[in-house]
């Protein structure tokens, strides 16, 4: 299906989503978290798609919400069409596993986006920002707590209050991406490790997803007993015997998905 905002590529079992609206730096505007949203859901429903990219292009992963589609909009408007609540968790509601790719600008509501997907590599010219500040908001799409989470609160505090950008390098020491490669190889590397992924059990890669995910969701102890459970639930798939044959065998596994 053709999308006005979107370029969707499959690479074998990964669906690569690219943000494409080279003219505002892949702003967020409406149409595009719509047409997103419908993507995602379609790949998570889709048998055929086992891992998801999400990327933008060398220059913009994407500088944030559209001001220009918001600036006019007052407390109601925004207040009465809960801007962008119903697509954020749409998108946290994705059970399949999610990679941000990020080059160059990651701002505002993209920067949110990305903490959106289960982790983040970044190319040497990624910058990511929560510089809403500066347009007298704040973020709106987790971008305070998610950060927090991800970074610790000094460093979310300095991202919040100045608005500044922290680079590639500041970004992965600081935990809020995962690798760096150089902008030329981010997409070859995103894929070869979305691939890896895609070669595991679905069924264990999203129990994964979801008792990781749990760790911002809940306080230490429950997140705990939620990852103990579903540790023991993963021994009641074929995948585990296979799993765990296959390595006392010396082969290599072949999971069935069950
Ligand atoms: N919105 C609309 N257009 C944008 C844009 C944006 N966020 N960012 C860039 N553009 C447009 C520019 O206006 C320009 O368009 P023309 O003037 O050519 O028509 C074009 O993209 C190229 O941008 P520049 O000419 O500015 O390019 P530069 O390389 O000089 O600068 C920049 C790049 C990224 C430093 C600069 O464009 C910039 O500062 N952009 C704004 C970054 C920003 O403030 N982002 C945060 C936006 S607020 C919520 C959910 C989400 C949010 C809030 C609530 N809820 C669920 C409640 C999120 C809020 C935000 O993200």
């Amino acid at each position: 299906m053709a999308h006005e905002t979107l370029i969707t590529q499959t690479e074998g079992a990964t669906l690569l989503i690219r943000l494409n609206r080279p003219e505002a730096l892949n702003a967020l505007n409406a149409t595009l978290m719509r047409e997103l949203v419908e993507v995602l859901q379609a790949a998570d429903a889709d048998s055929a798609v086992r891992v998801i990219v999400l990327t933008g292009s060398e220059k913009a992963f994407a500088a944030g919400a559209d001001i220009k589609e918001m600036a006019a909009k007052g407390f109601a408007d925004v207040f009465f069409d809960n801007l962008f609540g119903a697509e954020a968790q749409a998108i946290a509601a994705i059970r399949k596993p999610i990679i941000a790719a990020v080059s160059g600008y990651c701002l505002g509501g993209g920067c949110e986006l990305a903490m959106l997907a289960d982790f983040i590599l970044a190319s040497e010219t990624a910058k990511f920002g929560q510089p809403e500040i500066n347009l007298g908001i704040v973020a709106g799409m987790g971008g305070t707590q998610r950060l927090s989470r991800r970074v610790g609160k000094s460093k979310s505090m300095d991202m919040h209050l100045t608005g500044r950008f922290m680079d590639a390098a500041e970004a992965e020491r600081a935990g809020l991406v995962s690798r760096v490669f150089p902008a030329e190889a981010l997409i070859a590397e995103t894929l070869k490790i979305a691939e890896t992924i895609a070669a595991k059990s679905m069924v264990t890669a999203m129990i994964v997803k979801e008792s990781v995910a749990r760790a911002e969701e809940t306080s230490l102890a429950e997140g705990l007993l939620f990852e103990r459970r579903m540790f023991h639930a993963a021994f009641a798939t074929a995948d585990q015997k296979e799993g765990m044959n296959a390595f006392m065998e010396k082969r290599r596994p072949k999971f069935q998905d069950r």
